[in-house]
């Protein structure tokens, strides 16, 4: 593929909900502009963007793919992100390098929870916007009630470019508002169309739409609206080079229509790629002064290049994908990483199409490339001029919202589990993978359960590693709600050899502490060197609770007396005394299990405030209070036990469709209610036996 210049270069990113036809769009694009020579199909698993045999399989995508393609002498760099809710971060990275973003809506859908999400994700970034009505060849297609949705929920910058002609089976062409011409599709999927007059039928709603249109371009641009107050004639032209600038300063988003399955509409959106979407801009980086100094997307300036994406690719290893901000990146050269603080050897340079890596020699200004083999180098990284060290904004991600546990199935899958682990978490920053110090359990969190399991069927396909996983342990306690006193323990062995003897008597009670001894010892009845063994007695002792054995809290034990043996005692000797006397205590002083109990702060809009309570009502919530929040939005805070919300993820998702977001943190520990402390001793002891 040959290099262009800056200004002939578009970074486009395809966003939208789940299935609003991205990767068909991508697909139809590929074949319009001959990249490829057959228009592949999601169901069929054999499209260009759904590479990974993860995505064919699903029929979703789960990871971005770049899908550059050549059209009227321009570069134009599709990169088709998945809709999927888990898959978040893929769309938080895409949109951190793309100059423009084409949001689509289906026709028969309108605005739904991820449309939502990517004009939200674009606003974060001041990304400028293009909107697509796709699926208009669908049953219940419907532009105007679609074009309603958006325009209610995102305002009158939204205003149609493009009028379709006709709606479900009868979409069969597009009328160009500015240039007021129709185009006419092909019956076939070439994607051909034919230009004429709008239809007669057709005039007064497109000189309606028309007139929207070339007022809000006209409002953006003086010059222009005072020939257009005085009537004066503007072309076509005219009107769409201001539409650009006000594309390029969001003010303006151009609305039009497709229908990507059978290619109709889909040059009509390259050439408004072309026409209106914005070239690579200049940006911004801090310099080792921790100044903010411009960077110019210019061939001969500095190279300084932004790493979004990170794949570990079972052949080539790491394959980094970065986007060029400034200069050019040349292969075999070397360059400064300035996250990380290290030289990097750049080896091959490629241009991915999907999975296809095509060698090029460099990347130029404003390009997106890749490079296998970096060191150090992750997502969020900057590379650099050694001589203009600046580091650019790197990208923020959700917080992980579902955790599992994971178990290898044989000796040989652990030994590979966690370089398999780490190489998943290059590959994706939104997941996490940590150890739980107390149930030793290695636990994977991500944004939820869906994204957990298909990560962990990749990293079975690609790295060959098997694990099981549930649901991480809940962190129970033990604690006692009575007192007793003067539990006595002797812990004497004198049958022959060297003799044991430890006796200890002790007082133990709730405390607000998590824990505390005291001792009470009159007259040396415990020698003064074995009393912090008693101590260490006991606090092993409260490793292991009498119920269940959850860890201890919440106690005070105070040594009140004893006796000792002048030669058989021994530390150990009253160590061993010490524990026996407390389990004794602990058992006679009504013990209870203790549950790890969240604060849930739940956003939601209000609409779904109702069904929102009364889940948190059975999953024994305690809402503790309740606050109004922006555009119709609430928050819901709440305490709740950590059992019942382990799978909140997957529960709020499909109690709001995707609009409720939470985060929560641990707050205390409550008693479990007497009806399920058995379940909780059992489900604790099943787990015990699973893993000896
Ligand atoms: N009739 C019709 N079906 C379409 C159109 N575009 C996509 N589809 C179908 O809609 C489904 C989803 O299409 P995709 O292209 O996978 O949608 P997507 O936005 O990439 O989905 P995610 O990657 O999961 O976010 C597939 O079954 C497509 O065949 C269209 O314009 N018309
Ligand atoms: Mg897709």
């Amino acid at each position: 593929m040959k290099t262009y210049p800056v200004e002939r270069v578009r970074n486009v990113g395809l966003f939208s909900h789940g299935g609003a036809g991205k990767t068909s769009l991508s697909e139809a694009m590929l074949f319009s502009t001959k990249a490829t020579s057959r228009l592949g199909r999601v169901e069929d698993g054999n499209t260009a963007s759904d590479w990974d045999p993860e995505e064919a399989r699903r029929s979703i995508s789960i990871s971005t793919s770049v899908l550059p393609l050549e059209w009227r002498e321009h570069k134009i760099n599709i990169l088709d992100t998945p809709g999927y809710a888990d898959f978040v971060g893929e769309v938080k990275c895409a949109m951190r390098v793309v100059d423009c973003a084409l949001i689509l809506v289906e026709a028969s859908a309108g605005v739904e929870v991820g449309t939502e999400f990517a004009w939200r994700f674009a606003d974060e970034r001041s990304v400028p916007r293009v909107l697509v009505v796709n699926k208009m060849d669908r049953e219940n297609a419907n532009f105007e009630s679609c074009l309603q949705s958006i325009q209610d929920a995102f305002g009158d910058t939204v205003v149609p470019a493009y009028l379709p002609i006709g709606q479900e089976s009868s979409f069969g062409g597009v009328i160009d508002l500015l240039q007021m011409r129709a185009y006419t599709f092909s019956t076939g999927a070439d994607g051909g169309v034919t230009e004429s007059d709008v239809p007669e039928s057709m005039l007064d709603a497109a000189e309606t739409y028309r007139l929207q249109l070339v007022e809000k371009i006209a409002e953006n641009d003086e010059d222009l609206m005072l020939r257009y107050l005085e009537d004066e004639e503007i072309s076509a032209d005219e009107l769409r080079a201001a539409l650009k600038t006000s594309v390029a300063n969001g003010i303006i988003v151009p609305v039009l229509a497709s229908a990507s399955t059978t290619n109709r509409g889909v040059g009509i959106i390259l050439d408004a790629l072309v026409d209106l979407a914005p070239s690579p801009q200049p940006t911004y980086g801090v310099n080792e002064s921790g100044q903010t100094v411009p960077v110019l997307p210019s061939g001969d300036g500095p190279v300084v290049a932004f790493v979004w994406k990170t794949i570990a690719d079972p052949y080539v290893g790491k394959l980094s994908y970065f986007g060029v901000m400034s200069g050019t990146l040349k292969s075999d050269s070397h360059i400064w990483n300035v996250s990380k603080g290290v030289d990097e050897r750049i080896g091959q340079l490629f241009c991915m199409r999907g999975k296809e890596q095509i060698p090029v020699s460099e990347v130029g200004p404003g390009d997106i490339g890749a490079v296998s083999k970096l060191g150090e180098t992750g997502t969020g990284d900057t590379l650099c001029d050694p001589s203009f060290k600046v580091t650019l904004d790197g990208i923020t991600y959700p917080t992980p919202l579902f955790s599992a546990s994971v178990t290898p199935r044989t000796k040989s899958d652990l030994d590979k589990m966690s370089q398999a682990l780490h190489r998943l978490v290059d590959e994706d920053p939104t997941l996490h993978i940590g150890r739980d110090p107390e149930s030793a359990e290695t636990i994977i969190s991500g944004l939820g359960e869906s994204h957990v399991q298909i990560v962990l069927e990749r990293m079975s396909r690609k790295f060959g590693v098997n694990v099981d996983f549930e649901l991480p342990t809940v962190q129970y306690r033990e604690t006692i709600m009575g007192s007793v006193q003067k539990v006595e323990y002797k812990h004497k062995k004198q049958s022959g050899g060297h003799g044991q003897y430890g006796h200890v008597y002790l007082d133990v009670c709730p405390s607000d502490e998590s824990f505390e001894f005291t001792e009470t010892i009159f007259g040396g009845a415990v020698p003064r060197q074995y009393i912090p063994a008693v101590e260490k007695g006991v606090r092993e002792a409260m490793e292991e609770g009498v119920l269940a054995g959850f860890p201890v809290i919440n106690v005070k034990v105070t040594l009140t007396d004893g006796s000792y043996h002048a030669v058989d005692s021994s530390e150990m000797a009253f160590k061993m005394a010490a524990i026996q006397a407390f389990r004794k205590a602990a058992e006679s002083a009504n013990p209870v299990i203790l549950e790890p109990v969240q604060s849930l702060h739940v956003t939601i809009p209000d609409s779904y405030t109702g069904d929102v309570m009364s889940d948190l009502t059975s999953k024994r919530a305690h809402v503790t209070g309740m606050a109004p929040g922006d555009n119709g939005h609430s928050t819901i805070e709440a305490v709740v036990p950590a059992s019942e919300v382990q799978r909140y993820a997957t529960d709020l998702r499909s109690i709001t469709q995707g609009r409720g977001t939470f985060t929560t943190e641990f707050s205390h520990y409550q008693q479990v209610p007497s009806h399920l402390t058995d379940t909780v001793i059992k489900t604790m002891k099943a787990k015990q036996e699973t893993r000896v």
